[in-house]
C-alpha cells in the first residue's frame, strides 16, 4: 500500500460500472464476478470494493442474513432448497442468495455441496442465487471472506442464507454474522447431548430437527430437545427465559416447511431483526487489526484508534485509516 492512501480514486473502469449495473438486475455472471472481488485480497480489489459499495448506496437493501448451521449431513442443503422454493411461492417478489461455506471444497473442489443444493434450484430464476465458498480454515470456518461477501449480498437480496457445517467455533462465528441463526439437528442422533456439552445450545435463535419423516420419531425428538433446552436454561440460571422456537421438518417428505417458511417471512419483514451493521463492521475491523497487529493492536483499536473513524467512510477507507494510524503507533509491528 502506498503511503497515506486513505482515499480511493474516484475513477471506476467502464467494465466495473457495467458489472455493477448488471449485478443490480441480479444477472448471475456479473454477480459472481463481483463476489470474487469481495473474496480477493489485493489492493485493486479493495479499491473496487469501495467503488462497488459506493455505487450501491441509495438503491441498497438491508437483507436478512440467516445462518443455517449444524452437523454434517443433517439435511441443511436439502432443507435450504425446499425453503427457497417455498419462500418464493409465498412471496414471489423476494430474491434470495445462498452462500454455502464449504469445508469439503478443500478436498472436492466444492462440487459436491454446491451441486446438491443447486439441483433444487431452477437455474434461470433470477430470484435465486447460489454460491459456495471454501472456508477459511485458519479463521474457524466463517471468516472475513464470508463477511465481505455478505456485505455485498445484503445490498442486493432480501434474504441471504449462509450454510455452514460444524460444531462449536463455526456456529459462534456464523452467529456473529447472521441476524438470525438456525441450528439443524437430526432426530435422536445424540446431537443434542453433543451440543449441550459443547456449551453452544445458547447460540442458535431457532432449532430445526430435520429428517422428521415419521411423526412418532418427530415427537420423541421434540421432547428430548425441549428437555435439553430446559436443562441448559436451569444450568444458566435462566429459568424465565422464553423458550426458543423448535421446528420439525422433513426436507424429503416436505413436512413442516410451510411453518418454517412463515416464520422466516416474519423475520424478513421485521426490520428489528437486523443487527446493527456498524457494530458488525467494527467486530470484523477488530478481527482484522488483531490479525495484522496482534492483541496489542486490538487493545489500541478498542481504546483509542476506533474514534478516528467516521460513519461516512467505507469499510475499505476505515481499514486504510486504521492501518496508517497503527503503523505510526507501533512501527515495530508493521509489515
Ligand atoms: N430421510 C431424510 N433424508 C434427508 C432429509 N433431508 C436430507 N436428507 C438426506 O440426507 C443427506 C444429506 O443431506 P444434505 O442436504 O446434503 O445435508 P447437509 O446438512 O447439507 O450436508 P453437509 O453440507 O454435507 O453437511 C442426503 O442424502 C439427503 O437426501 C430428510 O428430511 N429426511
Ligand atoms: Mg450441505
Amino acid at each position: 500500500m502506498s503511503k497515506n492512501q486513505n482515499r480511493f480514486d474516484a475513477m471506476m473502469t467502464p467494465e466495473l460500472r457495467d458489472m455493477i449495473a448488471r449485478a443490480k438486475h441480479l444477472e448471475k455472471w456479473p454477480l459472481a464476478r463481483l463476489i470474487s472481488l469481495f473474496e480477493t485480497n489485493t489492493e485493486q480489489a479493495k479499491q473496487d470494493r469501495h467503488s462497488v459499495m459506493s455505487s450501491l448506496k441509495g438503491s441498497a437493501k438491508n437483507g436478512l442474513i440467516l445462518g443455517i448451521t449444524g452437523t454434517p449431513g443433517a439435511g441443511k442443503s436439502s432443507l435450504i432448497g425446499e425453503l427457497c422454493l417455498s419462500l418464493l411461492a409465498e412471496k414471489p417478489e423476494l430474491n434470495i442468495a445462498v452462500l454455502a461455506v464449504d469445508p469439503s471444497s478443500q478436498r472436492s473442489g466444492g462440487a459436491l455441496l454446491g451441486d446438491r443444493t443447486r439441483t433444487n434450484f431452477p437455474i434461470n430464476d433470477k430470484r435465486l442465487f447460489f454460491r459456495s465458498q471454501a472456508s477459511d480454515l485458519d479463521l474457524g470456518g466463517v471468516g472475513k471472506k464470508t463477511y465481505q461477501v455478505t456485505r455485498l449480498l445484503r445490498q442486493l437480496f432480501d434474504i441471504i442464507i449462509i450454510e455452514t457445517v460444524g460444531i462449536g467455533q463455526s456456529e459462534i462465528e456464523v452467529e456473529q454474522l447472521s441476524d438470525h441463526t438456525c441450528l439443524v439437528l437430526q432426530p435422536l442422533a445424540g446431537d443434542q447431548v453433543q451440543f449441550m456439552k459443547a456449551g453452544i445450545m445458547e447460540v442458535p435463535d431457532t432449532f430445526i430437527i430435520n429428517k422428521c419423516d415419521e411423526d412418532s420419531l418427530a415427537k420423541r425428538s421434540y421432547h428430548l430437545l425441549k428437555t435439553s433446552l430446559k436443562l441448559v436454561n436451569v444450568s444458566l440460571n435462566k429459568h424465565n427465559e422464553n423458550s426458543k422456537s423448535v421446528f420439525l421438518t422433513s426436507a424429503t417428505k416436505q413436512k413442516g416447511i410451510d411453518e418454517l417458511t412463515h416464520f422466516l417471512l416474519q423475520l424478513e419483514s421485521d426490520s428489528s431483526v437486523r443487527k446493527d451493521r456498524q457494530t458488525q463492521e467494527y467486530f470484523y475491523l477488530g478481527k482484522w487489526i488483531q490479525q495484522e497487529f496482534g492483541r496489542f493492536g486490538l487493545t489500541l483499536f478498542n481504546q483509542s484508534v476506533k474514534t478516528a473513524l467516521t460513519s461516512q467512510q467505507s469499510y475499505e477507507e476505515k481499514e486504510n485509516t486504521l492501518f496508517e494510524m497503527m503503523k505510526k503507533m507501533i512501527p515495530s509491528l508493521s509489515r
